[in-house]
C-alpha cells in the first residue's frame, strides 16, 4: 500500500466499482479500490458453475459509458456466458487502466466514520487501515452466497459446492451421483449441465420456478448492426424503463416486442393474447413479464400468462407426475424473478435425472453419503450441489462492521430491514454511499443501467461539493422515513408482495420482511434522483464537517 489517505474509496470491482474508480479518477479525485477476489469481476469472478450466463442480452448488459468501448467489444452470443462477460470486465479493466488503483484479494473488514476528522477509516482483513473522505460501496446485491444450515453437512464425505463461489478449476461430475438443492437462476442453469455430464442427478426442489426459454444463438453481424443502429433509442427505453418485472428491454425493435406495451391483458380477447404470449415465448428471453400492462398488478391478469406457461410444462415434460412438481401454482408469474433457460424442463425427460419434491418430502438431515429426507429415504450422492442463493442486497453491506455517526451501526439501524433514502445513503453514515443500495431499481432493472445512472448522479453530487465547499452529505431521517414508505407503497401495489422471495429476505430465516427493491421503474426513479438534485440535494444534510447546514 502506498498511502493512507485518499479522496475516495471504493469497495468492489465489479461493474459498478471499475466504473466509479474510473469516473472519480477522470474528476481528479486520488481513489483507492479494495477488491475480495484475485481480480475484477464482481459476481461473475464469483459464479463460474456450468451454465452460468446472464439473464439479460448482452448487447444491452454492457456499459454505455464509452462509445469506443462499444465498438470494439463484439459479444458472440445473444446471453453471454460467465466466461465471456469476465473477459469483458477484464478488457474494461485493461483498456481504462484501471487495475492500479485496486488493490486485490483483500476483503474491507470495518468501516468506521472518523467524526473529528470528517472521513472514513477502512481495515481489512488482512490489517491495512486506509481513510478517506467519500467511501462508495460497490459491493453487488447478489455477492453472499448462503449454504442453508442443514445439519450433518459437516459429516458428508463427498464434494459440496455453492454456485456463487465456484471452484475456478471447474468440476467434472462424470460417473457421479449429484443431489442438487435449489432451482432458482442458478439451479435451472446449471442443472441441464451437470445431467449432461453426470450419471444421476437429483433435483431437491422446495418452491418451483417459473422459466422461459433463452433461445440463445451466435450473435450475427447483421443483428449486431440493427441493434447498433437503434443503440441511443434502445438505451433511452432501458433508462426509462416504466413496467416492472424482467427488468430489461429488448436488443432489438425489429424482433422484440418492447417493455413499454401499455395495453392490459384482460383487455383482449382470449385468443389474441395467447398469441402474444406464444410470440414471447418463441422470441425467447424474459421479456414475457412485460407482454402487458397489467401482469404485474393485477392477479387475474398474471394469472393468464402463469397459465399460458403452465400448460408449456406440461407439453415438454413427459412425465405428469414430475410435470406437477415442477409446476408453480401458489404465486404470480414474475413475482419471484422469473428464470431463463436453455432445455431446463426437458432436462427432467431424461433417465439420469430424478424430481424430489421438498414440500411433500423435506430435507431431514446430511449424511455421510447423502441426503437424508423426512419419510427416511436416502438420496446417496458424490457431490451436492448447492444453488440456493444469497443474501441479496444487504448481506455485503453487513458483512462489513459499518459504523457511522456516534458509534451507529449500519446493522444496527437496518434491524427491521434496510432504510436508504434513494438507496444511496442512510442517515447517520455522511459520504458513505451505496450503489445500486436497497430502496432503487437495482435488481429489477437492467443492473448495468442502474449502475450507471447511480455512479453518474453521485459524480455530479461530488462535484457539487467540491464546487461550493461542501464536506459533508447524508439524508436526514425524515427523507429516508419518507423514501422507505415510498419503496413499500409501491411494491404493495405490485404482486411483489405475494411470494416469499429474495426480493424481501424471505430466503434468509431470520433476516426481515422488507420489500428491498424499488418497483417503481428506472425512469420514474431517475427523475426523482435528478429532481432531487435540481431542488439543492432535497432530503439531504449538506455541510462542513463541523457544522452541517
Ligand atoms: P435464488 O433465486 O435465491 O434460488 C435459490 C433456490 O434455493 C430456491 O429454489 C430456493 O427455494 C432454494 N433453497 C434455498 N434454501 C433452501 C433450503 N434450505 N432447502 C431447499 N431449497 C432451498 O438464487 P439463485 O442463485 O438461483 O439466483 C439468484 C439471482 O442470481 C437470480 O435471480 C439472478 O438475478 C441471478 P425457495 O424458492 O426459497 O423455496
Amino acid at each position: 500500500m502506498q498511502r493512507e489517505h485518499y479522496d475516495a474509496l471504493v469497495v468492489g470491482a465489479g461493474f459498478s466499482g471499475l466504473y466509479m474508480v474510473y469516473r472519480l479518477r477522470q474528476l481528479g479525485l486520488s481513489v483507492l479500490g479494495f477488491e475480495a477476489g484475485a481480480d475484477v469481476g464482481g459476481t461473475w469472478y464469483w459464479n463460474r458453475y456450468p451454465g452460468a450466463r446472464c439473464d439479460a442480452e448482452s448487447l444491452v448488459y454492457s456499459y454505455s459509458f464509452s462509445k469506443e468501448l462499444r465498438q470494439e467489444w463484439r459479444w458472440s452470443e445473444r446471453f453471454a456466458t460467465q466466461p465471456e462477460i469476465l473477459k469483458y470486465l477484464q478488457h474494461v479493466a485493461d483498456r481504462f487502466d484501471l487495475r492500479q488503483h485496486f488493490q486485490f484479494n483483500t476483503r474491507v473488514k470495518a468501516a468506521v466514520f472518523d467524526e473529528a476528522q470528517s472521513q472514513w477509516q477502512l481495515t481489512t482483513e488482512q490489517g491495512a487501515r486506509v481513510s478517506a473522505r467519500f467511501c462508495f460501496m460497490a459491493t453487488g446485491c447478489l455477492s453472499i452466497g448462503r449454504i442453508p444450515n442443514i445439519p450433518g453437512l459437516e459429516n458428508f464425505q463427498g464434494e459440496h459446492y455453492h454456485t456463487g463461489n465456484w471452484p475456478h478449476q471447474g468440476v467434472d461430475f462424470t460417473g457421479q451421483r449429484v443431489a442438487a438443492i435449489g432451482t432458482g437462476s442458478s439451479g435451472i442453469q446449471a442443472i441441464p449441465l451437470i445431467a449432461q455430464q453426470a450419471a444421476q442427478v437429483t433435483v431437491l426442489q422446495r418452491t418451483p420456478s417459473f422459466s422461459v426459454p433463452a433461445r440463445n444463438q451466435p450473435l450475427s453481424d447483421d443483428y449486431i448492426a440493427r441493434f447498433n443502429d437503434n443503440y441511443d433509442e434502445i438505451r433511452h427505453l432501458a433508462r426509462r424503463q416504466e413496467i416492472i418485472g424482467s427488468g430489461d428491454v429488448a436488443p432489438d425493435p425489429a424482433d422484440s416486442p418492447r417493455m413499454s406495451a401499455q395495453v392490459a391483458a384482460l383487455s383482449l380477447p382470449d385468443e389474441q393474447r395467447q398469441q402474444a404470449y406464444e410470440a414471447r415465448w418463441n422470441h425467447g428471453g424474459a421479456y414475457i413479464v412485460g407482454t402487458f400492462a397489467d401482469l404485474m398488478v393485477d392477479e387475474n391478469a398474471n394469472r393468464t400468462v402463469a397459465d399460458f406457461v403452465r400448460g408449456k410444462i406440461s407439453e415438454i415434460v413427459k412425465d405428469p407426475e414430475t410435470a406437477r412438481k415442477l409446476t408453480p401454482t401458489d404465486y404470480p408469474l414474475g413475482a419471484k424473478r422469473i428464470c431463463v433457460d436453455t432445455d431446463y424442463y426437458a432436462t427432467f425427460n431424461r433417465d439420469n435425472v430424478t424430481l424430489v419434491d421438498l414440500r411433500a418430502n423435506a430435507i431431514e438431515c446430511i449424511t455421510s453419503t447423502g441426503v437424508k429426507l423426512q419419510s427416511g429415504e436416502e438420496i446417496h450422492a458424490d457431490a451436492i450441489v448447492f444453488a440456493t442463493g444469497f443474501d441479496a442486497m444487504t448481506g455485503a453491506l453487513s458483512s462489513i462492521d459499518i459504523v457511522g455517526e456516534q458509534g451507529l451501526k449500519l446493522r444496527d439501524r437496518w434491524v427491521a430491514g434496510p432504510r436508504t433514502y434513494l438507496g444511496l445513503q442512510s442517515a447517520g453514515f455522511p459520504n458513505l454511499f451505496m450503489i445500486t443500495g436497497p430502496g432503487s431499481p437495482s435488481v429489477l432493472s437492467n443492473v448495468v443501467i442502474s449502475i450507471e445512472q447511480h455512479v453518474d448522479w453521485l459524480v455530479d453530487l461530488v462535484k457539487h461539493m467540491r464546487a461550493n465547499g461542501i464536506e459533508q452529505i447524508q439524508p436526514t431521517v425524515a427523507a429516508e422515513d419518507e423514501w422507505v414508505q415510498h419503496v413499500n407503497d409501491i411494491a404493495n401495489a405490485t404482486l411483489f408482495r405475494l411470494p416469499n422471495s429474495w426480493y424481501l429476505g424471505a430466503n434468509i430465516p431470520g433476516k426481515p420482511r422488507v420489500f428491498m427493491p424499488y418497483a417503481g421503474g428506472t425512469g420514474p426513479y431517475r427523475d426523482t434522483c435528478d429532481k432531487i438534485a435540481a431542488e439543492n440535494y432535497r432530503g439531504f444534510v449538506l455541510g462542513r464537517a463541523s457544522t452541517p447546514a
